[in-house]
């Protein structure tokens, strides 16, 4: 069982997770957003909700996972638990007022993975002992996104890294010009929601955020050539 989840875990693909949020996205339809980031490349989303009642959400919720699923792209729902099952969700994400991760994880079916947010070094830790794929760290800068924000800036995410061996996803306020500091700071993936929701093109953004993810990791695992090296 364990080795089951930890090979499925391994194949998530969090170098940009970008999430799905009505009120970011300029009146616009959350599935031309979805299809934006999909042409760009993400390969994991997550639909977040904070008005709507679950009924309401339900057709929309649908018609994304539907078009996620034939993409082959993760789908993630968030806070809701009757809605990750209903429309059988890849993941469930929690955050610290939500949930129990225990509680979450046993509701959960064994094939769906719970992705937990956290602020502080202990609640990592904690988030990977009680079962989360990833351990999301935030907010890394300021965001209008969420107004009860708690900054916890490149600092934790370096102290998780050092403290977690479950894939770190930094989030809060990161836009294409940050996103390389993040990765080095040893996140292992970007979590967005204005810098792709709000983006005038949603492609492009995910585009531009994916070369700057890849060329920073491709940066850091590069050798030392001689002009880097320390005298
Ligand atoms: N959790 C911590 S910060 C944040 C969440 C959901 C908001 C991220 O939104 P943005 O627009 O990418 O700053
Ligand atoms: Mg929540």
């Amino acid at each position: 069982m364990r080795g089951t989840r930890a090979a499925r875990v391994s194949r998530l693909d969090i170098d940009l997770y970008v999430i799905l949020d009505r009120t970011a996205s300029l009146e616009r339809d959350l599935r031309d957003i979805l299809d934006g980031v999909i042409r760009g490349g993400g390969r994991i989303v997550q639909f977040r909700e904070k008005e709507w009642s679950s009924r309401q959400c339900l057709p929309l919720l649908e018609d994304l996972r539907r078009r996620a699923k034939s993409a082959g792209v993760s789908f993630v729902v968030n806070d809701r638990l009757d809605l990750a099952l209903a429309v059988e969700a890849d993941g469930f994400h929690i955050g610290q007022d939500d949930l129990p991760a225990p509680l979450a994880r046993r509701l959960l079916p064994p094939s769906m993975f719970l992705g937990v947010s956290t602020h502080s070094l202990e609640q990592a830790r904690r988030a990977q002992e009680e079962g989360a794929a990833y351990v999301a760290v935030g907010s890394i800068f300021p965001t209008a996104t969420k107004p009860e924000f708690q900054l916890v800036g490149l600092d934790l995410l370096r102290a998780a890294r050092r403290a977690v061996t479950a894939p770190l996803v930094a989030i809060g306020g990161i836009t294409p010009d940050s996103a390389a500091d993040v990765i080095r700071a040893g996140a292992d993936g970007v979590a967005v929601i204005s810098a792709v929701c709000g983006a005038s093109d949603p492609t492009w953004a995910t585009r531009l955020f994916l070369e700057r993810i890849h060329a920073a990791r491709a940066a850091a695992k590069a050798p030392l050539t001689e002009g880097d090296k320390p005298l």
